[in-house]
């Protein structure tokens, strides 16, 4: 059941109250902060503080995680931001909001007058609600008039976004609702681990249709009923291997692969010489896995296949994410109902986020900002002269580690524990002259900030986000932020002014707006108003107008390219960026646990999730290196290097070690970590990189 009811604006009692809660306080049905699952929530101002509750939606069938449900844990933390700070003499002082904001604005006037506007750059983040994300590209694009804007959704599905731009015209993470995935027959998730990273998603999953590739027996793996466990950064064999098997036993789709596609026998011609042996040989899985996979994906009535970070997170992410989607097109699967590829989408607004502008080359409505008919649209929107608008600025890593940048302001990242390389974007961060950073507590980055301007989190304010199937859905204000902190939408509002541009911080009119700013776009918002996300339980987008009934399932008919087609690309395995050496054997990976989240400014600082820094690595491997279970251990890249507690698992490759990013200092899993890029989507390699392990 649905219960869909506000303080003041009651649809339906609360069916179930809490003990401890009052009649008549405030409650508000929303979904949690974190994650692109999105989880739906009810809040309840009680009285020892704010009580959550799981609600019934889609995507979480009532469920939630630990981090869900300690989430209002931060609310009233003690290290909670409540006035802004400003640098004196090499420290952090409080200051109040006209001083720090004028600050903001004079180290900006200063900087590009010098140096010229691009000199200052703004990075946004994919927690940041839809409202936030265009208001963030348009303060950078109108009042600062910079190109250099970016965000960390570079670092998160950016490679998949390219490959399904590529291949089907347009990139919606999940081309279709999750409730297709519980009912499909075979699942194969590629560099995905569900089960820590989604907890509630893997109700969705049927451990006899699963099929996992992930070098780590992760509890994902171990819910599957086939786990294939390449060596890391070998998965564009792995995926032309099975698709060099489906051709080979006859398995290929060729009505659909006629009528619905271009390119195939480039793509036939790419694998015809990654023969089952030879992949075998590569990446460790053995031949029949690769036979049973293709027959189990081939056989089934309905099959998805799905890609996340482990796959994607490598300087060959793109190629990568195409080869599984070549797969997936010769077997027939997208496009055809309850079938499909997709790819998990990994922030809160992780899908809306990319679209609407914080992107280094995007206008809203996932729109190029290189288009000239983009241009003019969004210039008409906006009041502003085409040619006023920046062109496309460099991506997230480029950006962190430009000399020509001298000024940054941060919304909603970290990149000071989640960038690559990351105790060089340490040093470059320290070295600008005017760092800006909006948050809610002091996180790594914010610490090393010239200005912190402390913002409401995800209770306190009003928005829209889209979750992972591309469902536009409501962020609900429980209570207003305590005295002394704005909403980001404030922020903005209130720099811009100062700018002399004048903008809402309403998120109703922002909406508005953006809405149509994104008319006519891939992602098209037009017709998606907060009317029809609370009777209809959210939208799906495209929904260009007031009687379309939004799009849950993409490509039914045609794919979004010129002719309608899905697109084959070739593409062709090649090594990591950096590949074990005599002085480096191994190979690091890093990831994610249940417990923590992203450079864990927020979980960290919740009491009741556990967790602390860990190296994993087998037991053989252990022995031979003499480290003992909880034992500190270095790990040394060409980077850096990094300790923490070893932690012995045989779910490992006995070649590779595994570290989470959720910490900073010492155990801070991105001072190893190799920047190369990818030339497509210019996303890392935080996946994969050569390392050299030592009992500390
Ligand atoms: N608990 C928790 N949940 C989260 C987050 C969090 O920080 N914490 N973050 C959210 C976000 S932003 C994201 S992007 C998602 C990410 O969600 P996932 O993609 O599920 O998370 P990761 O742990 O980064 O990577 C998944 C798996 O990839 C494997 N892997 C490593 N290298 C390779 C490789 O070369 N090939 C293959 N096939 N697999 C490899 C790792 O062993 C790991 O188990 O999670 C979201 N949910
Ligand atoms: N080694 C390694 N590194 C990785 C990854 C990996 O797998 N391995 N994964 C990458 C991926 S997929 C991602 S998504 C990135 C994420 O890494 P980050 O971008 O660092 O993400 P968060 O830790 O969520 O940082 C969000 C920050 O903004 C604050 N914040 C949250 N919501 C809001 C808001 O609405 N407004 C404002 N102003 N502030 C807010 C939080 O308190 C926190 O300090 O990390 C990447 N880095
Ligand atoms: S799975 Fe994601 S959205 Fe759901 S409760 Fe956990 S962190 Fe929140
Ligand atoms: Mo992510």
């Amino acid at each position: 059941m649905r219960r869909d009811f506000q303080p003041g604006n009651s649809r339906e009692a609360a069916p179930k109250r809490p003990l401890g809660t009052v009649v008549g306080m405030p409650a508000a049905d929303t979904h949690c902060p974190y994650c692109a699952l999105q989880c739906a929530m009810t809040l309840r101002a009680g009285m020892t503080g704010v009580e959550v509750e799981g609600r019934e939606f889609p995507t979480n069938r009532g469920g939630l995680c630990q981090k869900g449900w300690t989430a209002a844990d931060l609310l009233r933390h003690p290290d909670r931001l409540t006035q802004p700070l400003v640098r004196d003499g090499g420290a952090l002082r409080p200051a109040t909001w006209p001083e720090a904001l004028d600050r903001v604005v004079d180290g900006i006037r200063a900087i590009q007058d010098r140096h010229g506007r691009d000199a200052v750059a703004v990075f946004g983040g994919g927690g940041l609600t839809n409202q936030k994300a265009y208001a963030l590209g348009r303060f950078a694009r109108v009042a600062l008039r910079t190109r250099t804007i970016d965000y960390n959704g570079r670092f998160c599905m950016s490679s998949a976004a390219a490959a399904g731009n590529r291949a089907f015209g347009l990139d919606r993470g999940l081309p279709f609702p999750v409730a297709d995935i519980a009912a499909a027959d075979a699942v194969l998730l590629v560099g995905a681990n569900p089960a820590e990273t989604m907890p509630p998603f893997v109700r969705h999953l049927d451990g006899a249709g699963l099929i996992v590739v992930d070098p780590r027996r992760t509890a994902t793996a171990r819910m599957a009923s086939l786990h294939l466990q390449p060596t890391p950064g070998t998965d564009l064999a792995l995926g032309n291997g099975l698709l060099h098997i489906a051709i080979t036993e006859g398995l290929v789709d060729k009505a659909y692969v006629d009528a619905r596609t271009t390119g195939f026998d480039a793509v036939r011609a790419a694998v015809s010489d990654w023969w089952p042996a030879r992949v075998e040989r590569l990446t460790g899985v053995p031949v029949a896995d690769l036979h049973a996979t293709v027959e189990r994906l081939a056989g089934a009535r309905r099959a998805v296949v799905l890609t996340a970070r482990g796959a994607e997170q490598h300087a060959k992410g793109t190629d990568t994410v195409t080869a599984f989607v070549n797969l997936a097109l010769a077997l027939g699967l997208p496009g055809r109902p309850g079938s499909g590829y997709g790819c998990l989408t990994g922030q809160g607004n992780g899908q809306g986020g990319r679209e609407h502008g914080q992107k280094a080359d995007q206008l809203p409505g996932y729109r190029r900002i290189d288009d000239p008919a983009a241009r003019a649209h969004v210039a008409a929107v906006w009041g502003v002269d085409p040619a006023d608008i920046p062109g496309p600025g460099p991506s997230a890593y480029e950006l962190l580690s430009s000399d020509e940048v001298r000024a940054l302001l941060v919304f909603g990242s970290n990149p000071a524990v989640s960038a690559p390389r990351a105790a060089r974007v340490e040093r470059w961060l320290r070295g600008r002259d005017l760092l800006v950073v909006a948050d809610f507590v002091l996180s790594e980055t914010a610490a090393l900030a010239d200005v912190v301007l402390p913002t409401a989190q995800w209770a306190e304010e009003d928005g829209t986000l889209t979750n992972l199937e591309g469902r536009v859905i409501r962020r609900r204000r429980l209570a207003a932020p305590p005295p002394g902190v704005r909403t980001d939408l404030e922020v903005l509002a209130d720099l811009s002014a100062r700018l002399g541009v004048p903008t809402s911080a309403e998120p109703r009119v922002v909406f508005d707006e953006l809405r149509r700013a994104s008319a006519g776009g891939a992602a098209d918002y037009a017709g998606i108003t907060y009317d029809r996300i609370d009777a209809e339980g959210g939208v799906f987008w495209p929904c260009p107008d007031a009687a379309h009934p939004g799009t849950p399932r993409m490509f039914l008919d045609r794919f979004a390219t010129p002719d309608g087609r899905a697109r084959f690309v070739p593409v062709t395995h090649r090594p990591a960026a950096e590949e074990p050496d005599a002085d480096f054997p191994l190979y690091l990976t890093t990831g994610r646990v249940l417990t923590q989240y992203q450079s864990g400014a927020q979980t960290r600082r919740v009491a009741a999730l556990p967790g602390e820094p860990f190296v994993e690595l087998h037991p053989d491997l252990a022995a031979r290196l003499g480290v003992a279970d909880g034992g500190p251990v270095t790990v040394a890249t060409r980077r850096g290097s990094a300790t923490a507690p070893a932690r012995l698992s045989d779910a490992i490759r006995a070649d590779t070690v595994f570290m989470p990013f959720h910490y900073a200092g010492a155990a801070r899993a991105n001072t190893l970590t190799n920047p190369a890029l990818d030339p497509v989507s210019r996303m890392p390699e935080f996946k994969v990189c050569a390392a050299r392990v030592t009992a500390a």
